[in-house]
């Protein structure tokens, strides 16, 4: 029985799940499947907490999700939004839909009712049964704001606005100068969140954006540490394929902290368990395959495969090449460096 463990965000964090999930049950039935969320993108909207990244993994894995949009519910209807909008209240730029609602209704029915987050995310999964547990990183409200470089509208530059005006209202297109965690001073891991790093056999860092959805959920407290302690391998896979994200504006993310758009550059960024990373191993698209040397010369395996989520199938696959590396790091470690080349990790000097 495998115990995998995936900190994951939105869209491509969901869909490299549904995957994982569509692998685990052909080849390791009895597995099980723990996923902590990034609450990053969280918020105060029309009196009602919105959990995107924790409603997308819900929703893809409980077979709700709008395909199309990669988050929301489809075959949607805009009917309350637009009479808040009549009030001149709300985001206008911000769809929530009438079905997406009730998530939101219910979620904040229950913690006004004193549950945290974690209870409300638990609850609202007896519905949709994900086929894994989801966990926000924390129970503590940490929003991510961006501090505008330039004027936007009725921002002035240097402002702190949310993160989700800056995604969705400005696509990330209003230069920003920093990504703030609002809340982090006060956070803690929810509930079951470190133990679920320790105790996995397999913790994957999936292609989710690597400064907003897993560098935030990295940056809360003992995470970090969790994952360069833990027995279990980590494995990561490239959320940038030729130079270019995946999905989403993830370059404008990298831009700001300084990191270049590539597979190498991310996965240098995410770094080395023998360095003071957190990575053991990194997946990158085969169109990559120049960053392997670099990569393990940084001591992280590197394997090049295909790494586009097509569809479910393609997916299970890139899971099934995360599977085998950490079965192959398990049961050879430390390969010694071969006479002419590198055949395994670096083995310390
Ligand atoms: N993304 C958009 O581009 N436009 C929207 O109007 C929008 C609304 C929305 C409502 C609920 C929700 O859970 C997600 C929503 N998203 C929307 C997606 C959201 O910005 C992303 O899922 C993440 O926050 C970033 O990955």
């Amino acid at each position: 029985m495998t115990r995998v463990t995936v900190l994951a965000g939105g869209v491509g964090g969901a869909r490299f799940i549904r995957g994982l999930l569509q692998q685990l049950a052909s080849v390791d039935a009895g597995s099980e499947v723990t996923v902590i969320v990034n609450t990053g993108d969280d918020m105060w909207l029309d009196g009602l907490r919105i959990c995107p990244d924790l409603d997308t993994v819900m929703y893809t894995l409980g077979g709700g999700i709008s395909e199309e949009q990669g988050w929301g519910r489809p075959d949607e209807s805009r009917r309350t939004s637009s009479e808040i909008a009549a009030y001149g209240r709300g985001w206008s730029w911000f769809t929530l839909g009438d079905l997406d609602l009730a998530t939101h209704i219910v979620r904040t029915d229950l913690l006004r009712n004193g549950a945290t987050l974690s209870a409300a995310t638990e609850f609202l999964c007896r519905r949709w049964q994900p086929g894994a547990r989801l966990l926000p990183m924390s129970d503590q409200f940490v929003e991510t704001h961006v501090r505008l470089a330039e004027d936007a509208d009725e921002h002035r530059a240097s402002e702190l606005i949310h993160f989700e005006e800056w995604w969705v209202r400005y696509r990330a297109g209003k230069a920003v100068t920093e990504f703030v965690q609002v809340g982090l001073a006060d956070a803690v891991a929810a509930p079951g969140v470190i133990e679920a790093i320790l105790t996995a056999d397999l913790v994957i860092l999936p292609p989710s954006n690597p400064v907003v959805s897993v560098g935030t959920i990295l940056a809360i407290p003992g995470i970090r540490d969790a994952l360069r302690a833990t027995t279990a391998r980590v494995v990561g896979i490239a959320p940038i394929i030729a130079g270019s994200a995946v999905r989403g504006m993830a370059d404008a993310c990298l831009t700001t902290i300084g990191v270049e758009t590539s597979a190498l550059a991310v996965g240098l960024h995410y770094g080395s368990r023998q360095g003071d990373g957190v990575l053991d191993a990194w997946l990158v698209d085969e169109t990559d395959a120049a960053a392997v040397p670099a990569l393990e010369a940084a001591g992280i395996r590197a394997v090049a495969v295909p790494l586009w989520m097509t569809d479910v199938p393609a997916t299970a696959r890139i899971a099934a090449e995360a599977l085998r590396i950490s079965a192959e790091l398990t049961a050879a470690p430390d390969l010694p460096v071969a006479e002419f080349g590198y055949s395994g990790r670096a083995s310390t000097p």
